[in-house]
């Protein structure tokens, strides 16, 4: 493991950190020990999963702005909770993507592709080159995922089904006998679709313990703030009344998402939703908030992007 450079003999420019040796400092200048700095599995080796976070971030970044289209903040906000999932919690296997025994996850708010398509190169269920594709015609991988894409276990975008997509999945699981789990992630303003209802109390009727949602709770829809446009909360109490276990998180903090993630695994004899509070466009100062739910970034504030990212 590199963490510092020594420069070319012939040209010696002094030593120097290298990048994982400057994540390592600034981890350790901080007080608490924090699960950024655990080692995880990726397709190009160990990687701190601070930096895998980092390094996704900016690849999100440059798919949307090559696409010239796709749900920026969206995608911003939910790739921490899609990455503790794949990389520290889900078990599944990138080299045998049907795996019967992996965890399903279903990404309901389907908009937020390119996060879980990132995630998914990442892992190593498709190489990192086909994230160029994004909403090509003809490329592997398009606005909304399709479950024919390596890794992608329901096809989504038309919001308020994913659930329903989880909540069978995961009692096919509990009439098998099987011990996989399912994950479902919904956007708060999905929460607007009356499926999902059905869907929960569907959940809570059957007891599926062994079924985790995921509210990815950023505040914001498309058209502006969601208790403007269909006020949700109080969000916990209504899924506590439909049977669920509830547990609040901070959705953009890996340490809480995976504390979270262990109380729903001791969770039994009912569903568990986690409501994440996340921040939309969340890692670049200027994309926070709703200017950046579609807005394409151009050269230049994808120049700004990056460097705020490095
Ligand atoms: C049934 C349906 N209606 C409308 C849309 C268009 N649409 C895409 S994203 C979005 C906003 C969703 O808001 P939220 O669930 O809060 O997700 P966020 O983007 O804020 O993370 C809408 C209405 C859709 N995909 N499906």
């Amino acid at each position: 493991m590199n963490l510092i450079t020594y420069g070319e003999a012939s040209d010696f420019s002094g030593v120097e950190l290298t990048e994982l040796g400057r994540f390592i400092t600034d981890l350790t200048a901080g007080e608490e020990p924090s699960l950024l700095g655990t080692m995880v599995q990726t397709t190009a080796g160990l990687k701190p999963l601070g930096s895998v976070l980092k390094g996704l971030r900016q690849r999100v970044l440059r798919m949307v702005a090559e696409a010239g289209s796709g749900h920026l903040g969206a995608s911003l906000s939910v790739i921490d909770v899609l990455t503790v999932l794949y990389f520290v919690r889900m078990r599944h296997d990138p080299s045998n993507p049907d795996w019967e025994g992996r965890d399903r996850l279903v990404l309901s708010k389907g908009h937020a592709a390119p996060a879980l398509y990132a995630v998914l190169a990442e892992a190593g269920y498709f190489p990192p080159g086909e994230l160029n594709s994004l909403r090509k015609l003809g490329g592997l991988l398009q606005g909304h995922p399709e479950n024919t894409i390596p890794g992608v276990d329901a096809s989504t975008g038309s919001l308020g089904q994913g659930l329903s997509i989880a909540v069978g999945m995961a009692l096919a699981a509990k009439m098998d006998e099987a011990t996989h789990k399912v994950y479902a992630i919904i956007g708060d303003g999905e929460l607007n679709e009356g499926q999902i209802w059905e869907a929960a109390l569907t959940a809570g009727h059957h007891g599926l313990d062994n079924l985790v949602a995921v509210v990815d709770r950023n505040q914001f829809q498309l058209t502006g703030r969601t208790e403007e446009t269909k006020a949700l909360e109080p969000i916990g109490e209504k899924w506590r009344s439909f049977g669920w276990e509830v547990i609040e998180a901070d959705g953009n903090d890996p340490s809480s998402i995976l504390d979270a993630l262990d109380v729903c695994a001791l969770t039994e004899g009912k569903p568990s939703v986690i409501i994440a509070s996340t921040t939309k466009g969340k890692g670049v100062s200027f994309m926070e908030g709703n200017k950046f739910s579609k807005a394409v970034p151009d050269a230049s504030e994808l120049a700004r992007a990056l460097a705020e990212l490095a």
